[in-house]
């Protein structure tokens, strides 16, 4: 009878394995079938009402049935995790040749694109570029440069001013006044950077960039100013750019001289850009001032130089056609995305 009974535990629960369908399933049935509440232990237990010669036979054989359906699990359960893994590997397939998510990697700011290409320019003839503070001393901002104490630039409506000594510089040249300090001529520096005015409209911004360049040697004329400003706009604006000088005044620089160059935009022909005088401004240059060699402790017997200065907001918007300053400082993206590589 109970042998019986141990038959028909095996083969149900042999079947059972067979048919489950995972891992899962599978675990459950041996809970169900092997587990303390299952058939094999509740058939131990009614082994009691056994007599003492047929217990250990009967006992021996529960065993064996445990055994082999322990096997016999085990077996399944390798069984079905390697279909498991099988079944992940085909449907989880990495196509290693898809690519990538697309990262936003962000675009250098058309000022500082202007400031790379210029200073890119002009260190094929010989210029380093020099830095200094944004905070200054009026020495520095004025005094050397021979800006009188009467002068507009002065006043409290156009220059920012930190202390009665302090101010936010107006321009790059006390970069050039620091390094004529403290290096020996000769010398072709270019001193790029953030400037600052109390100003404010469409074509004013407060906090502006200019590129400054300053050369000193012996026997420097205007022939070589010349020559420098007309390489240095043929490489930027294109071969067919036209430039022109015209009479100017700067406390520090004598003499003086504007630069302007032939509309890029609609070469020469007039436009709105250029007012439809077919010519653009692009910046200010001159000899340097023998007062302001004098400042910087270099014999103006011995030594001259030349220096100009543009400004970066103004060469972005010639370049690239750009209508209000003020974009450049929004950093709305529509914008700035205009100028990625
Ligand atoms: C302009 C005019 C200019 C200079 C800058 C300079 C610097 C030193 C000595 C003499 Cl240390 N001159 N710089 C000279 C002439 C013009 O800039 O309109 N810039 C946007």
């Amino acid at each position: 009878m109970l042998s019986e009974k141990l038959q028909a535990i095996h083969k149900e629960a042999v079947a059972a394995f067979n048919a489950a369908k995972d891992s899962k399933d599978l675990y459950e049935l041996k809970v169900k079938y092997l587990g303390k509440q299952g058939p094999l232990a509740g058939l131990m237990r009614e082994m009691a009402g056994l007599s003492k010669e047929e217990k250990p036979l009967f006992g021996k054989l529960v065993n064996e049935v445990k055994q082999g359906l322990e096997d016999h699990y085990s077996q399944r359960e390798a069984a079905l995790a390697q279909a498991e893994l099988n079944q992940k590997i085909a449907t989880e397939a990495l196509d290693l040749s898809l690519p990538g998510p697309v990262r936003a990697r962000g675009a250098r700011h058309p000022i500082q694109k202007v400031i790379n290409e210029v200073v890119e320019i002009l260190s094929r003839i010989g210029y380093s570029v020099r830095t200094g503070p944004m905070i200054e001393k009026d020495w520095y901002n004025f005094e050397a440069l021979n800006i009188p104490a009467d002068h507009p630039a002065r006043d409290m409506q156009d220059t920012f001013y930190i202390d009665e000594s302090h101010v936010l510089r107006t321009h790059t040249s006390p970069i050039q006044i620091r390094t004529m300090e403290s290096e020996k001529p000769p010398l072709r520096i270019l001193a790029p950077g953030s400037v600052f005015r109390c100003d404010s409209d469409v074509s004013h911004s407060p906090n502006f960039h200019q590129i400054e360049g300053l050369l000193i040697d012996r026997k420097v004329s205007m022939a070589d100013l010349k020559g420098t400003i007309a390489y240095f706009v043929k490489e930027y604006f294109g071969p067919e750019i036209k430039i022109r000088f015209r009479p100017s005044f700067f406390p520090f620089t004598e003499p003086s001289a504007e630069v302007d160059c032939s509309c890029p935009i609609c070469k020469g022909k007039g436009c709105r850009m250029c007012k439809h005088s077919g010519w653009i401004e692009i910046g200010g240059s001159g000899l340097v001032n023998p007062k302001v060699l004098a400042h910087c402790k270099l014999n103006p017997d011995e030594w001259q130089g030349f220096a100009f200065g543009f400004g970066m907001e103004r060469m972005a918007i010639i370049k690239y056609g750009i209508e209000d300053i003020r974009l450049f400082a929004e950093n709305d993206l529509r914008f700035l995305r205009q100028f990625e590589a």
